[in-house]
C-alpha cells in the first residue's frame, strides 16, 4: 500500500496513562535489587500485572514465584509485589529467614493501616473489592478471619448481615471504577448512616486520574484501545470507563499483536490509554501499528498533571547499611 493510499487516523493520547508512582517503585525495587544483591532475585507474584514487564525481569534474574514456598532456603533477597500480601506472608519470610523486601505500593499500606485502625477500634471493616484479587487478599490478610467483610455490588449492601448495633467502617480497594464505588458507598450510607468512612478516598490518584482522562477522550473517538492485561484490575476498568462514557469499541491489549484489525480496520479516530502497570513502550508499537495502516495525527488529551513520587523500599536505598 503506497503511503498517500493509506486513509487518515487521529489519534487521541489519554494523559495521564501508564505506569503510576506505585508500579515505578516496584519494577525499580527488583531492578535495585539485582543491581545491589546480585541474581537471582525471587519475586512473589508478578511484581506489577504486566507480562512484558515481568518477562524483562526474568531475562535480568527474577525468579517468579505464586508462594514462599516455592523458593528453596536462600540469602536472596525476596519481594512482595505492589498488590500487597497478607500478614502471613511476611511472618512465612521472617520464619524462613528469608531476606524479604516489600514493593508493597504505599497507597495500599495505607488501605491495610486503615483496616487495622478500624479492628483496633471494634468496628467490622467492610472491603469494597473483587474477589480474589491479590489486593483484596492482602487487605482481608491483615486482619483475622471475619474481622473483614467483602463486597463488589451496591446490591450486595441490601443483603448483608450484621447484628444491628455492630460498630461499621469501610475501606476498598485502590484500582476500583470510582462511578461504581460511589454508588456502593452509597448504599453503604444508606443502610448504616453510622459507617466510618475513610479520611481521604481509598481508590488512588492514578486509578482516578486515568478513568477522567478516558472519561474526556471516548465520547469523541470512534474506538478506544487500553494497554493492558486481562489480570489489571485498573486496566480492566478504563476499558470500562471507555465503553459507558459511550465508546462502543473498546478493547484491552496488551501488544500490538493482538489487535483484532476486524475491530480497529476501519475507523477515523481512535482513543488510547495505558493501565498503570502498561509501560509507555507498548504504547507506541501500539501507534506504530496503526501508522502502517492509516496516516495517523496523534494528540494528547490531558486532565491532570501527575508527580508523585515513592522512594525505594528501605533496604535498597543507597544509605541503607
Ligand atoms: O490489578 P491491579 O490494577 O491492582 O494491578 P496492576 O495492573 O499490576 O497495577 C499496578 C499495581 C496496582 C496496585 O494497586
Ligand atoms: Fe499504588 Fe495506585 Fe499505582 Fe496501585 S495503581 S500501585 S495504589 S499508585
Amino acid at each position: 500500500m503506497s503511503v498517500s493510499a493509506k486513509p487518515p487516523l487521529r489519534i487521541l493520547l489519554c494523559a495521564p496513562r501508564g505506569f503510576c508512582a506505585g508500579v515505578v517503585r516496584a519494577i525499580d525495587a527488583v531492578e535495585e535489587a539485582l543491581r545491589k544483591f546480585g541474581a537471582p532475585v525471587y519475586v512473589r507474584h508478578e511484581i506489577v500485572h504486566n507480562r512484558y514487564v515481568v518477562e524483562g525481569l526474568k531475562r535480568k534474574g527474577a525468579i517468579f514465584v505464586d508462594e514462599l514456598s516455592e523458593i528453596p532456603d536462600t540469602d536472596a533477597p525476596v519481594i512482595f509485589s505492589a498488590h500487597g500480601v497478607p500478614k502471613s506472608v511476611p511472618e512465612e519470610a521472617e520464619a524462613r529467614r528469608f531476606h524479604a523486601i516489600d514493593a508493597t505500593c504505599p497507597l495500599v499500606t495505607k488501605v491495610h493501616r486503615e483496616a487495622e485502625i478500624h479492628h483496633r477500634r471494634g468496628r467490622l471493616v467492610i472491603l469494597i473489592g473483587h474477589q480474589g484479587h491479590p489486593e483484596v487478599v492482602g487487605t482481608m490478610g491483615q486482619l483475622p478471619p471475619g474481622a473483614v467483610v467483602l463486597i463488589e455490588t451496591a446490591e450486595e449492601v441490601a443483603r448483608l448481615e450484621i447484628p444491628p448495633g455492630t460498630p461499621l467502617a469501610f475501606v476498598t480497594q485502590t484500582t476500583l471504577s470510582v462511578d461504581d464505588t460511589r454508588q456502593v458507598v452509597e448504599a453503604l450510607k444508606a443502610r448504616f448512616p453510622e459507617i466510618v468512612a475513610p479520611h481521604k478516598e481509598d481508590i488512588c490518584y492514578a486509578t482516578t486520574n486515568r478513568q477522567e482522562a478516558v472519561k474526556r477522550v471516548a465520547p469523541q473517538v470512534d474506538a478506544m484501545i487500553v494497554v493492558g492485561s486481562p489480570n489489571s484490575s485498573n486496566s480492566q476498568r478504563l476499558r470500562e470507563v471507555a465503553e459507558r462514557a459511550g465508546c462502543r469499541r473498546a478493547a484491552l491489549v496488551l501488544r500490538a499483536e493482538e489487535i483484532d484489525w476486524a475491530l480497529f480496520g476501519a475507523i477515523g479516530s481512535l482513543g488510547i490509554t495505558a493501565g498503570a502497570s502498561a509501560p509507555e513502550i507498548l504504547v507506541e508499537e501500539i501507534i506504530d501499528a496503526f501508522a502502517a495502516r492509516y496516516t495517523v495525527a496523534v494528540e494528547t488529551v490531558s486532565t491532570a498533571d501527575e508527580s508523585v513520587f515513592f522512594p525505594l523500599p528501605r533496604a535498597l536505598r543507597p544509605d541503607a547499611a
